[in-house]
Order: C-alpha cells, then structure tokens, then sequence
C-alpha cells in the first residue's frame, strides 16, 4: 500500500521516514505524489487541524492510483505551561512565519528568564490523521479520518543547547536524559517523541481497520 504524507515540512517527513522506515509501504511526500494541498488550517484542536490537512490531499489524490492509497496528516506543536499552553495550535505561526527558529528560541528563554523550575513544564503534542482512500472511489467515499495523538512531556531550558533536531527541540529540556531533544540522537527522539508514538500508534490503527 502506498502512503502519501501530507505535509510541507521536509524536518517532519525526515523523521516520518525514520520512524516508518521498516514499513514496506512506500511513503511519499505530496511532491512526489505530485499533489499540492495547502489548506487553511483553522481548526481549533490538533486533530482538526490534522484532519482537514489528510482530506485535503485525499480529495487531490482521488483517482490518481490504480490501488488503494492512505493519506496521513501530522499536526503538532509545543505547549508552554507558563504561557497558558502557547503556542500550542499556532507553533508554526508563533513570533511570525519569517521569524528563525533561533530567534523565536531566544524570545521563549527571554519571556520565562524569571519562571522557576518546577512552572517551567512543556510538552510537544502531535496529531496524525489518515485517510484510507479505496483504489477508484471519491474521497468522499473514504469515510472519516482515522486520529491519533501522543505528547512528550519535558521543562523548558534556560539555553538554547543542541543541533539535531528542528523547530523547538534546542530549548525542550528532557529531564530523563539531562538534555534538549535537539541533543539526543534522532534514534533517542523517535523512540520517545510525540511524532514516534502517535505514528506507531496510527499503524496500529490501521493495521486493524484493515485486516
Ligand atoms: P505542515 O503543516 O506542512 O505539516 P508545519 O511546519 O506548518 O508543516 P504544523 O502546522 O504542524 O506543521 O506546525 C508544527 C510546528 O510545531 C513546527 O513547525 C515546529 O515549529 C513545531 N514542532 C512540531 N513538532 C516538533 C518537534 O518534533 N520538534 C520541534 N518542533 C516541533
């Protein structure tokens, strides 16, 4: 079976690749699928969010393969306790599309320099969708959205430290490994990571729906 990754994020689809990297599914990114879903994303939750993203390009993709297809969404982000949750839904947004992820790193560190260990409590949390799309029929004959979600709870740091990683993973301190997840290897990450456990938990669910 073949699965087209709905996402413009070539850091996720890295690490998509590392995690599935035993499936003997073929994954493709929408480029290579030759689909080019970019919907708004307004919803409120990381489910919606990575809902409308898997149907948009399931519409795109009807009718493009002879065999039955599933297209995956992830919707994930940071959760900051001492910022009420942000920027949650919004971490691709937050501080500015243009903005580096240095910088927006520095400005977080900034805004909690006077926020004491234990309130400094963060997770990042993603949502997959899939979308199991039968060879010849519409989208709209696909059904709803399989979803799962997964967090990795950790602190934020008062450095920015490592260089593995993407995003927010330079200030997201691991307490258990006394690192940022930029530090650990990506093999440490994808064992333990929001997007590891969501995306295993996702082959399970689908792994059931269709046996
Ligand atoms: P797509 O919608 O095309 O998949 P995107 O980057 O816009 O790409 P999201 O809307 O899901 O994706 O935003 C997620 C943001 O949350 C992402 O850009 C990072 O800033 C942050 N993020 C998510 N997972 C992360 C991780 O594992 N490590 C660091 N930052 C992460």
């Amino acid at each position: 079976m073949k699965i087209i990754f709905a996402t413009g994020n070539e850091n996720k689809l890295r690490e998509i690749r590392e995690i599935m990297g035993d499936l003997t599914e073929e994954i493709l990114s929408m480029k290579e699928a030759g689909v080019a879903a970019d919907p708004e994303e307004n919803g409120s939750s990381f489910e919606e969010n990575a809902a409308i993203k898997a149907t948009a390009c399931a519409e795109l993709a009807t009718g493009k393969y002879a065999e039955d297809v599933v297209v995956m969404a992830d919707d994930s982000g940071l959760e900051i306790d001492a910022l009420g949750g942000e920027p949650g839904i919004y971490s691709a947004r937050y501080l500015g599309h243009d903005t580096s992820y240095d910088e927006k790193n520095r400005i977080i560190l900034e805004r909690l320099k006077d926020v004491p260990e234990e309130d400094r409590g963060a997770r990042f949390v993603c949502a997959v969708a899939a979308v199991v799309l039968p060879a010849g029929k519409p989208a709209a004959e696909a059904g709803e959205p399989l979803i799962t979600r997964e967090t990795m709870e950790g602190r934020i740091a008062h450095e920015i430290a490592g260089a593995n990683g993407f995003g927010y993973d330079p200030i997201f301190l691991l307490p258990e490994y006394g690192r940022t997840s930029a530090e650990i290897s990506p093999d440490e990450k994808n064992a333990i990571s929001h997007r590891g456990k969501a995306l295993r938990a996702m082959r399970e669910k689908l792994r059931e729906e269709l046996a």
